[in-house]
């Protein structure tokens, strides 16, 4: 141990809780972070002693590293949620039953630890001294999940004294990889084939056994900031969404704040980023996955980013399509499964420039350009801390949050949804978020491009019923006083024409419709009704400057809504009795809008 302790900290359920998991675990060592530059640099530099993290020559003070090829995303199948009672994870959720959960982890974990460090991790969610942040402790085996923790949250001594003799959320994480007397250890230890994730959410712990990746590992991020948060938001009466958090002013210098809500490799990192194509229009990053979102003292919905840093999907991430995270990602930064090139920087695909010849792939071996595999893989991910963002928001640091006038629901969808519509009011808002449908990408492991459901783009993310979710948000929808409330939009910047290529630039093009947004809040009536929702009036998107096609774009098919609508009605009845009546009632609604409409009323743009 590098300190007592009693002399680490005064908290005596924390002490317990260590202690129990010490004498479970049997760790060779145990260590307690204190968040330093010196911690972080003395851990780097044991990983690169044994290869686990090469240091890049092009980048200063940034490493790159690769996982085991079976560790290179979230597992949802291995994810669970352990209530009482099986109904209260709903039937999106892996339920299991807490007590034989709780005999199969302490069976896993038992001795899991065996030649390696434990290390200790406080670490708070939210701006410190925010009465919205929460503390969190991880105890891991893992030195790759202590550096991506000291980026992505504000941890060590600060956490703990933001933490004092209070609640923290209890983090259990081992990679499942004991080494026994002499063992070497390998670059990424892991279990692929033993991997539990498993959350508590009535008593508020999390177990994660198996794998070193991402929201496997990084505890704080979509176990707790997500799963556990989403069950004491409803409890509490708040909200913890998969969302990003931006600032928008316009040219006149009038700021509003938008949350919005995409699934896993959907477009949270790049709209949160967005280097606008329209003069004088300034975003600002307050966050880019997750929103923790309360009611403030004048009435209106008040959002906080509860982590410190992005762990950003890499490919795609070109100058054309996100300067500002290349900008961000130029020091300081951990790539993995990145390819790395021979000269010590890294590359994925359309980065922009073409692969250098002789790259280590993102699996660790020599990249073969004739393979047909990709260099990197679809998941790799940078690691870096959101203060090196050059666009990060000083708002982001206060500790009330920062007021949202809009809220955005967007999915990946080829075909059916619409570049953007508004909801008629809060309710049919909560039904667009809940008829989120998107195509499957890697972030997840499984097959990827193929169309689910995805409510709130919280599928995977819901530590409780789904229905009893949507319910929440209708309650909190309740609570607004008149005028009060975000307007809500659905979005899909990724319709395909016939010919399968994308109809909407994307990226920074996407900001034309962020402006119709900011006139939508600011009272401009550029708005048609259609059966599904207020498309733009023809001419209210700024198109300037563009020559993109936009009717096909905004085409409402009839017959395709009614594929869609039935679709939807079934994959609604999963939730039975949960399922609340009033977007049972905007489903019926829907329902006559179509079969009143006819394919000729739909207004051309
Ligand atoms: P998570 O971190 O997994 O939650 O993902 P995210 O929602 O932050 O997704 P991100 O912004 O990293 O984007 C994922 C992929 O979608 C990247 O490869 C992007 O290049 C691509 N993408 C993002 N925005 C757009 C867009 O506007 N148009 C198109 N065509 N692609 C986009
Ligand atoms: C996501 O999958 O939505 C992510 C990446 O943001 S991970 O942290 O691995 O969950
Ligand atoms: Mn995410």
């Amino acid at each position: 141990m590098n300190l007592s302790l009693s002399e680490w900290t005064q908290n005596r359920e924390l002490h317990r809780w260590i202690e129990d998991q010490i004498s479970l675990c049997q760790p060779s060592s145990v260590y307690f972070c204190d968040g330093s530059e010196e911690e972080f640099d003395h851990i780097a530099a044991q990983m690169a002693a044994i290869g686990t993290l090469v240091p890049l020559k092009k980048r200063p003070h940034s490493f790159w590293c690769y996982s085991h090829p079976d560790d290179v995303a979230r597992v949802e199948e291995s994810t669970f949620i352990c209530s009482q009672r099986k109904e209260d994870a709903g039937p999106t959720n892996n339920w299991q039953n807490p007590v034989l959960m709780k005999k199969e982890l302490r069976a896993l974990f038992a001795n899991s630890m065996r030649g390696r460090t434990m290390y200790v991790i406080p670490y708070c969610m939210g701006p410190l001294g925010s009465p919205y942040a929460r503390v969190g402790v991880e105890i891991t085996d893992s030195p790759y999940v202590v550096l991506n923790m000291q980026i992505m949250t504000r941890m060590g001594t600060v956490a703990l004294k933001h933490l004092g003799l209070g609640p923290f959320i209890p983090c259990l994480h081992s990679v499942g990889r004991p080494l026994s007397e002499g063992e070497k250890d390998v670059s990424w230890p892991c279990n692929p084939a033993k991997r539990v994730i498993a959350h508590f959410p009535e008593e508020g712990s999390i177990f994660s056994y198996g794998s070193g990746y991402g929201g496997n590992a990084l505890l704080g991020k979509k176990c707790f900031a997500l799963r556990i948060a989403s069950a004491l938001g409803r409890k509490e009466g708040w909200l913890a969404e998969h969302m990003l958090i931006l600032g928008l002013t316009s040219p006149e210098g009038r700021k509003i704040y938008i949350a919005a809500a995409f699934p896993s490799a959907c477009g949270k990192t790049n709209l949160a980023m967005l280097t606008p194509a329209l003069a004088g229009w300034k975003v600002e990053c307050v966050g880019d996955d997750i929103a923790w979102m309360h009611f403030g003292s004048d009435g209106r919905l008040y959002a906080i980013n509860p982590e410190a840093g992005f762990f950003g999907v890499a490919p795609g991430t070109s100058m054309q399509t996100n300067p500002i995270a290349l900008k961000t990602i130029e020091r300081n930064t951990i790539f993995t499964n990145v390819a790395l090139t021979e000269c010590g920087d890294v590359w994925w695909e359309k980065m922009g420039t073409p692969p250098p010849k002789n790259m280590t792939s993102g699996c660790g071996s020599l990249w073969d350009p004739e393979s047909g595999k990709s260099a990197a893989h679809p998941n790799s991910r940078f690691t870096v801390s959101a203060k090196q963002c050059p666009i990060y928001s000083s708002s982001a640091e206060d500790p009330l949050g920062v007021p949202i006038s809009a809220i955005i629901f967007g999915g990946r969808r080829s075909s059916v949804m619409p570049l953007v519509m508004e909801a008629f009011d809060w309710n049919h808002g909560v039904f667009l978020g809940a008829g989120i449908s998107s195509e499957t990408t890697a972030a997840a492991a499984g097959k990827t491009g193929h169309l689910r459901h995805d409510p709130f783009a919280m599928l995977p993310f819901c530590g409780y019923h789904m229905g009893d979710y949507f319910s929440h948000w209708l309650e909190m929808g309740r609570r607004f006083q008149k005028g009060l409330s975000p307007r809500m939009y659905a979005v899909n910047w990724f319709r395909k024409g016939s010919d399968g290529q994308f109809l909407w630039p994307g990226f920074g093009e996407n900001i034309r419709v962020l402006k119709w947004i900011f006139e939508r809040v600011s009272g401009s009536d550029h708005t048609v009704r259609t059966p599904i929702g207020m498309i733009p009036r023809p001419g209210s998107i700024d198109l300037s400057g563009l020559s993109c096609p936009i009717e096909p774009l905004f085409a409402i098919d009839r017959k395709e809504w009614q594929i869609e609508v039935q679709e939807l009605e079934c994959y609604f009845r999963l939730f039975g009795r949960n399922f609340p009546p009033a977007l049972q009632e905007e489903m019926l609604q829907l329902k006559k809008r179509i079969a009143s409409s006819s394919n000729e009323e739909t207004p051309p743009l």
